[in-house]
């Protein structure tokens, strides 16, 4: 009897450290989305689960950062964070004369910005992405920002180049190894292939890939291409989000999302925040890049490693689509 209680008490104290430890027991971690919403929606779909987990209190987002110069991008960062209850959150854009600049096919951004309050007119208006990257990570105590990348590597590429400034004495490259934790990229196609998120802006991608400082955990065209979301989004009568508003759009616009939408971008985040097990496993190695390809060497003690599946498909489908339904704290 007594033995019994002992294995109840060590049961009950294990779970409590094991709840402790999944609210971090300390501060949630701290997090630089870096996306290019506006080509695909699953970039919509991705800030919804970054907000979500924010929620949650499991991080804590410091910037939401545009990668791509289209001018609908700044307005649909700031709409999204509104929405969520965080419109305090600072925003950049890149800033180079030939940086990438890529708008949605459906017109959902112009549907957005036509519906929802926002200040930001164009995304020229949001300051530079580098200088944002620079003032925030500065400030932050060291190896704990975790970046997540669900567009192009254009800011990062720009971030290793920059020279010390006001914010910092440090180069780009020694700022980011001082003071990121990791870097999960939505990136390349595993073990080889060519994704657009690489070949956009190939330059950018293959200097990041080889001189970025930290580890680099990819998740590839083909994790995220296997769970489709946005149909119980759409469904949803009670929900009434700009989440649900771009994937009612996108979807009936775009004949072979009828099933959903491929959720790339949402896999970034989650692992982002909460890590890759139970959700995936890791193959670790090297990317390598040529002319906006991917290839892979396989190194266990390589610098990258990619998500490999490990939860059932139709799992980490419900689990991600709940967080997209997430309707902020109002
Ligand atoms: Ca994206």
């Amino acid at each position: 009897m007594i033995a019994m209680r002992k294995i109840l008490l060590i049961i009950s104290l294990l779970m409590a450290s094991l709840a402790h430890a999944q609210t971090g027991g300390r501060l949630p971690k701290t997090l630089i989305l870096d996306t290019d919403i506006g080509p695909d929606y699953d970039d919509v779909g991705a800030m919804a689960v970054l907000h979500a987990l924010a929620d949650k209190g499991e991080v804590r987002p410091l910037a939401v950062i545009s990668c791509n110069k289209n001018e609908y991008v700044g307005p649909t960062i700031e709409i999204l964070n509104t929405y969520f209850g965080r419109p305090e959150l600072p925003s950049g854009a890149p800033k180079g004369a030939a940086d990438p600049s890529f708008g949605a096919s459906q017109k959902w951004p112009e549907m957005l910005v036509e519906k929802y309050p926002h200040k930001i007119t164009k995304t020229a208006d949001l300051p530079d992405a580098v200088q944002i990257y620079r003032k925030i990570l500065a400030k932050q105590p060291d190896q704990s920002v975790t970046i997540v990348t669900v567009g192009f590597l254009t800011n990062l590429a720009d971030l290793l180049d920059s020279k010390p400034d006001e914010n910092s004495p440090l180069s780009g490259l020694n700022l980011v190894r001082k003071k990121v934790a990791g870097l999960v990229s939505m990136a390349g196609k595993f073990p080889a292939g060519r994704e657009y998120n690489v070949y956009v802006d190939s330059l950018a991608s293959q200097k990041v890939f080889a001189e970025w400082p930290t580890e680099i955990i990819f998740s590839g065209f083909e994790i995220g291409e296997e769970i489709k979301t946005g149909v119980k989004v759409i469904a949803n009568e009670r929900l009434k989000s700009p989440v649900k508003d771009v994937f009612a759009m996108a979807m009936a616009k775009s004949p072979e999302d009828v099933n959903g939408r491929q959720s790339w971008d949402q896999t970034a985040v989650l692992v982002g925040v909460r890590g890759v097990q139970p959700y995936f496993g890791l193959k670790r190695g090297k990317m390598i890049m040529q002319d906006g390809n991917n290839t892979w060497q396989d190194d266990p003690m390589g610098p990258h490693a990619y998500l490999t599946p490990s939860m059932p498909t139709p799992q980490l489908t419900a689990l991600i689509e709940g967080l997209m339904m997430w309707e902020g704290k109002k």
